[in-house]
């Protein structure tokens, strides 16, 4: 399975993404084909959404305490719901679909997870620290939000400039 990377301003990044109601090979051979790409590109975290497939779905691989992405620590989330979420955290948080782009998000600094794996069956956990900001910020992404519509006005004007520079200058290079 080929996938691209969908890439802002590409508006199928505001899509909400649709319940997925069938776990059957075609979604196997999809996460599959996610794991892959995320790793491919230095991602920790990846949403269907951004590979064209606005269903609710996402897969987090986050590095160990030796820096280490182990596929063992892969956790596929099907059809999330986040509550309890309690306290604040401060992360410079960046998105495979807003390359070299890093900007400080405040985030709820714990959380409860309730979602599915790739056989359907339902899981309940705590996530707290770079998992909890991992969720949230995939979890926007099923709402068609990204973090770059969390800052300032300032900011995100900023961003604008920089990111258009950066576009340009990537055209003409090619
Ligand atoms: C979301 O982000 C996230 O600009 C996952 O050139 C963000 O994997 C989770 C990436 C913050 C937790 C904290 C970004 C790779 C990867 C880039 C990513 C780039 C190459 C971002
Ligand atoms: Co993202």
């Amino acid at each position: 399975m080929k996938l691209e990377i969908v890439t802002y301003p590409d508006i199928r990044l505001k899509r909400k993404s649709e319940k997925i109601e069938v776990f059957d090979e075609k979604l196997h051979r999809l996460l599959d084909a996610m794991y892959e790409k995320m790793i491919n590109t230095n991602g920790i975290g990846l949403a269907a959404i951004q590979v064209a497939h606005p269903i609710r779905l996402l897969v987090i691989n986050l590095p160990d305490e030796n820096d280490v992405q182990k596929k063992e620590d892969l956790i596929e989330v099907i059809n999330p719901v986040l509550s309890n979420l309690e306290g604040s955290t401060t992360y410079q948080e960046g998105c495979l679909s807003v390359p070299s782009f890093y900007e400080d998000i405040e985030r709820s600094a714990t959380l409860t997870l309730q979602y599915q794996d790739r056989t359907g069956q339902e899981h309940t956990l705590q996530a707290d620290g770079l998992f909890a900001i991992a969720l949230q910020h995939e979890m926007d992404h099923l709402e068609g939000k990204l973090f770059i519509d969390k800052l300032s006005y300032s900011r995100r004007k900023k961003f604008e400039k920089e990111y258009k520079k950066m576009l340009k200058e990537q055209k003409s290079k090619k």
